[in-house]
């Protein structure tokens, strides 16, 4: 049986990611930060045959003690400070968690490997490290491939960045099977409602029902390529199962702007989004990224990767599970 270790396993491509392994037939160990952490509830819930082991991105000891408890063939870094707009205001932590995280994990696994002459089943652990679209940040190209070059908006871009390249230099150095998936938005109904794509859908949902009256939001010509989570974290996994490790843009190749999320989500329960959304200035960013769009070729291609949810099927599944959470709270 296969062991792979999930940091951010309380995440929305976490608990997809854990649900996907389980079902493949692996022991899956989650990394849970904090006492008393609330969302260790989200994850007994959803996934219970995930084993919770106690740590943090921010503490090396606490990333060899899991290594050692899980002693994982596969270690998914999905953990990060990923709201954009947040790591304007801590920028620090951003940097520590998003882009230092990474390291501290490589380190624990080089760590735990080089233990491993006594027999320790770590020797030969794969690491898979969540890249980002927002890495591109304004896009010297479109559509945006492995090969474009990155320039990144925000500190989260800029932590993504370093996890990015660190990953791929541990990869040179000591020759680790290491792989980065730069992965585009992507979302569903366990996406974060601080998220655009679900901060609309819960709002269509809660208007709907007669318990809110509108929704407020920033720049609605932003245009990102949204597929489905559920989709992605295959191609986390396939990415692990390929002879060489190597990196892989993952995104429909496809591009939307807020305001089409909105128009799609509002009409599917017979609603015009103009009547319900208010643009504010101060949800605007101090530095936006305004279009991306992925040219996913190489991970169809090599990995045979296909998702199968389109965007606008997207959208519409978000609106109805949301329909259905706010009615059953009532
Ligand atoms: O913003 C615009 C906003 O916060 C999308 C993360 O998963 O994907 C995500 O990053 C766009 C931006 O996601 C609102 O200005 C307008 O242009 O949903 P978002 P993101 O910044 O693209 C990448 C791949 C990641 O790696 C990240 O971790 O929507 N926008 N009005 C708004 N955004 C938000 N959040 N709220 C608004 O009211």
């Amino acid at each position: 049986m296969k062991r792979a270790l999930i940091t951010g396993v309380t995440g929305q491509d976490g608990r997809h990611l854990s649900e996907y392994l389980l079902e493949q037939g692996y022991q899956v160990f989650g990394l849970l930060r904090g006492q008393h952490n609330p969302k260790r509830a989200i994850v007994e819930r959803e996934v219970p045959d995930v084993r919770i082991l106690e740590g943090d991105l921010t503490d090396q000891t606490s990333l060899i003690g899991a290594l050692q408890g899980a002693q994982p063939d596969e270690v998914y870094n999905l953990a990060a400070m990923s709201f954009v707009a947040l790591s304007w205001n801590q920028p620090e932590l951003t940097g520590n968690v998003t882009g230092l995280g990474a390291l501290r994990m490589l380190e624990a696994i080089r760590n735990v490997q080089g233990s491993s002459v006594s027999g320790h089943r770590a020797a030969g652990i794969k690491f898979y490290q969540a890249s980002s679209s927002e890495m591109f940040g304004r896009a010297h190209e479109v559509p945006q491939s492995e090969r474009t070059l990155f320039h990144p908006r925000s500190p989260y871009g800029v932590a993504k960045v370093f996890a990015h390249h660190i990953t791929i230099n541990y990869r040179e150095s000591y020759g680790m099977f290491a792989c980065c998936g730069i992965l585009f938005n992507h979302g569903g109904p366990r996406r974060g409602p601080e998220f655009v794509e679900r901060k609309i859908s819960r709002a269509v949902a809660r208007i709907k029902l007669g318990l809110d009256k509108g929704l407020t939001l920033g720049n609605m010509e932003a245009k990102r390529d949204w597929g489905y989570a559920g989709d992605y974290v295959k191609a986390m996994h396939l990415m692990l199962q390929q002879d060489q490790p190597d990196d892989y843009v993952v995104g429909m190749g496809q591009s939307h702007s807020v305001r089409e999320v909105a128009e799609i989500a509002f009409s599917h329960v017979g609603l015009d989004w103009r009547e319900h959304v208010e643009i504010s200035p101060s949800l605007f960013r101090p530095a936006e990224v305004d279009l991306l769009e992925a040219d996913p070729t190489k991970a169809r291609t090599v990995l045979g990767w296909v998702p199968e949810v389109s965007f606008e099927d997207l959208v519409r599944m978000m609106v109805d599970a949301d329909l259905e959470k706010e009615s059953s709270r009532q």
